[in-house]
Formats: C-alpha cells, structure tokens, sequence
C-alpha cells in the first residue's frame, strides 16, 4: 500500500515538469530575429527554435563550453538545443548574421 502511494505522486511530479518546460522555452523565428532576444534557463535544460518565416533559417552557438551546428531549418521546423554548462552563449543563425539570442545558463 506504501509503495503503490509513491508511485503516483511520482507519476503527477513528472507531468507537472514536462508540461512547464515546453511552456517556458520555447525560441520563436520570426522576421529574421529570435523572440525573446534573451533567455535565462537551468543547466541541461533545452530550448526548442520554432522556424515561423517562410524561408529558411539555421542555429549555432560556439564557445569554449559548449558547441552546436544545425543543418537548414525549413519553414514549420522546430530544432531542440540543450545547453549542459553554465554560462552566457549567443546563439546565431548562419544565413542571417543580425539574428543573436543571448542564453544565460544557471
Ligand atoms: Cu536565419
């Protein structure tokens, strides 16, 4: 009976967590520019890029901690990008050299 307790409470811990992070980070591509332009997230969390032109887009970030590539980022993509150390990145686009979100990681 004790364990069959704590295994539903476990159950409803894990849902309410999945349901909160893709609510808080979420990066929208739009009109050549990130929205929000600056986000702040906890190490090894994800940001998920949703492409919203009609054209394409890419991501990278380059640092000494960390180091990602995409490919092309069609139209209605989304790409996911998890930052496992602490720290300040910019995050760029390839084909458009003005797109810059900053990432502070706590
Ligand atoms: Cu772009």
């Amino acid at each position: 009976m004790r364990s069959a307790t704590l295994i539903f409470a476990g159950a409803i811990a894990l849902t309410v967590s999945a349901a909160r992070s893709d609510d808080s980070h979420m990066i929208v591509q739009m009109s050549r520019a990130f929205h929000p332009g600056e986000v702040t997230i906890l190490r090894g969390e994800a940001l998920v890029f949703s492409n919203r032109d009609d054209f394409i887009h890419q991501i990278y970030v380059k640092s000494d901690s960390m180091s990602f590539d995409s490919d092309e980022q069609p139209p209605g993509q989304n790409v996911s990008v998890s930052f496992p150390a602490n720290g300040t990145f910019a995050v760029r686009c390839r084909i458009h050299p003005r797109m810059n979100l900053t990432v502070h990681v706590k």
